[in-house]
């Protein structure tokens, strides 16, 4: 397939569409095992898990990255907190777990969207790689 590879951010993109595939998951563009939607968030598993439970939490609102945050989100960063500590409960998380926010290259991300990780399941690790 001819794509081209977005130079800024090292991601094949579909030329069609200047989306990320976080937005088109969002936008029902593209399949993902939802767990949690509500009028703020999209949460669904990784397609890529690092843990039993690995599950990213999307916020609607098309923020890039952290870097990216101005102070009226807040509220929605709060938010994307309560939706982990729920789905860590649904999970059955009780030995506790991991939220991940990767910002910018030196920080590994890879999608620019903004999105929280949740990841449990296993005893992790100190420092992160
Ligand atoms: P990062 O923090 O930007 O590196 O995280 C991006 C995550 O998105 C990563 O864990 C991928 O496995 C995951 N992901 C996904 O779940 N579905 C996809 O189609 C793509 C990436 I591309």
């Amino acid at each position: 397939q001819d794509r081209p590879l977005d130079s800024a951010h090292g991601l094949w993109t579909d030329p069609m569409s200047e989306k990320t595939i976080f937005q088109r998951i969002i936008d029902g563009e593209e399949d993902a095992d939802i767990l949690h939607e509500d009028d703020r968030c999209v949460a669904f598993r990784d397609i890529n898990p690092e843990a039993p439970t690995h599950i990213l939490i999307v916020p609607r609102k098309p923020i890039p990255s952290l870097d990216d945050l101005d102070t009226e989100d807040k509220d929605l960063v709060g938010h994307l907190f309560v939706v982990a500590r729920e789905l860590a409960q649904e999970e059955g998380l009780r030995d506790g777990y991991r939220t991940v926010i990767n910002c910018g290259d030196d920080g590994g991300q890879s999608v620019w969207h903004l999105h929280l990780h949740l990841l449990g399941g296993r005893r992790m690790s100190w420092p992160p790689g």
